[in-house]
């Protein structure tokens, strides 16, 4: 997600700090470079040229080159800049549904409606772990044959009721829907709409007659990412006709440059509340413009990967490790379990991606595919070891390797490997402390 823009951005910021001077001639090759680095992002050329002049207006012929430290200068003035696109005024990181309260959510055909829908009701159900709202779910999509019932399923999935409307016509089933959600008391309708392939006049006017039955107060608009530019004239058409309160992003898993994400705040002066990062229900994330500047300019995001280790690993166990760590006994069982919470966090490379400076590092795709595979490896000889092995690597003689190859079905070498790896791990570990890293993400 916006690896494009941020392997350009953190270079061109890398360069700067790297010099001892900073020249006129530097500052224009900067702008240049930024402004090659967005259009090449597939955002359109007019924004670019706002952008530039943002930047241009607080960097050229100014007397920056003669400031102490001219680099960090122009990164707070692209940093600023960035938030000025993809935050706005009125940017708050804070968003809750309010209830009681309908969601109707709107897009184009294929854009990820009814997916979003399910993903929302899970989102919203972990965001309130100790009294959960009640949720319902429905459809008012008669075009395509199977669509109630994909959100029927979607509904089973996420252990949220689903209501199927009588009428068969779409603005009496809205109404049916709406009666329904009012009589049975529920805290949030999210309600499906039909797709089209255009934004053509029928289907705006269908969604304005069904806004009139069911008064919502959240107005989603579903854009996918992977139509570019063009996602932009779709939201305008929305925009125009029916309106919309908040957007969400869908697909930006795909590798698009990410132009029409990046472009949309500024251009319709709306903001992103949601990208869907991929077709699995948690495949949802709230969208923090300042986080995502901070990842653009290669400062990573701490913050986000910490969110994602709390939720997927117990507090309890992270501190066992953190203990573990600190105490500097750590063993083979410790590392174990590193292993499987690291797993359960993500892949290397998502992980990795939130790491400062993580887009230019050394590490390519097949390193970390490398790294993957052997860290499925490690686990099979850890697994088939003793518990004193494990506290006690040091009793490891070749027979006893033998004994532990096998039963990992590995080479001794691998097993060797193994150990010097640990031995390695545990350096690591100690330069990750002096860094202050784990007060950032495991505690
Ligand atoms: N990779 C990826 N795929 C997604 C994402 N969101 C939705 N999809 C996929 O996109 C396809 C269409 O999703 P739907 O939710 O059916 O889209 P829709 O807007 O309801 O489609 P219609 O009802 O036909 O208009 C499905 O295959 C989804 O799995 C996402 O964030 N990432
Ligand atoms: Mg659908």
């Amino acid at each position: 997600m916006f690896d494009f823009l941020t392997n350009q951005f953190s270079a061109l910021l890398n360069t700067l700090q790297g010099k001892k001077s900073i020249s006129e001639r530097d500052i224009e090759a900067t702008v240049e470079t930024i402004e090659n680095a967005l259009l090449q992002a597939d955002i359109p050329y007019h924004l670019v040229q706002d952008f530039i002049a943002g930047i241009k207006k607080e960097v050229v012929g100014s007397r920056i080159v003669h400031t102490l430290k001219p680099a960090e200068q122009i990164a707070k003035v692209v940093h600023d800049q960035l938030m000025r696109f993809l935050a706005g005024p009125d940017s708050t990181d804070s968003f809750t549904f309010v209830f009681p309260s309908v969601v109707m959510v709107m897009g184009l055909q294929g854009s990820g409606k009814t997916t979003s829908i399910a993903k929302i009701a899970r989102f919203i159900e972990k965001a309130h772990p100790q009294k959960k709202p009640k949720i319902l779910l429905a459809s008012v999509d008669f075009y395509r044959p199977a669509a109630i019932d994909q959100l029927a399923i979607l509904a089973k999935q996420v252990a949220c009721p689903f209501y199927r409307a009588t009428a068969q016509e779409v603005v009496l089933a809205a109404q049916e829907i709406y009666n329904y959600f009012q009589a049975q008391q529920y805290d949030l309708l999210l309600l499906d709409t039909a797709g089209r392939l255009h934004v053509d006049n029928a289907l705006l006017k269908e969604l304005r007659d069904i806004e009139a039955r069911v008064h919502p107060r959240y107005k989603f608009l579903v854009l996918d990412a992977m139509t570019g530019q063009e996602s932009l004239t779709v939201a305008r058409g929305f925009e125009q006709a029916v309106g919309f309160t908040h957007a969400l992003m869908s697909k930006m898993d795909s590798d698009t440059r990410g132009g029409a994400a990046f472009s949309f705040r500024y251009a319709l002066q709306k903001p992103i509340q949601f990208i869907g990062t991929g077709e699995k229900i948690e495949h949802l994330e709230v969208f923090y413009p300042e986080r995502m500047v901070g990842r653009i300019l290669g400062k990573g995001d701490l913050v986000s990967l910490a969110e994602k280790a709390n939720e997927k690993v117990k507090q309890s166990e992270q501190e066992a490790a953190y203990q573990a760590f600190m105490k500097g006994n750590f063993t083979l069982q410790d590392f174990l379990k590193q292993m499987d919470m690291m797993s359960r966090i993500g892949s290397l490379s998502s992980i990795l991606s939130y790491f400062p400076g993580a887009q230019n590092s050394m590490l390519s795709p097949e390193k970390l595919e490398q790294g993957e595979r052997e860290m499925k490896k490690f686990k099979a000889i850890i697994n088939s070891m003793t518990v004193k092995e494990r506290l006690q690597p040091g009793i490891l003689d070749n027979a006893r390797k033998k004994r532990v190859a096998a039963g990992a079905g590995v080479a001794v070498s691998e097993v060797n490997n193994l150990l010097q790896r640990f031995e390695q791990s545990k350096q690591y570990v100690k330069l990750l402390k002096k860094f202050g890293l784990f007060n950032n993400v495991f505690k």
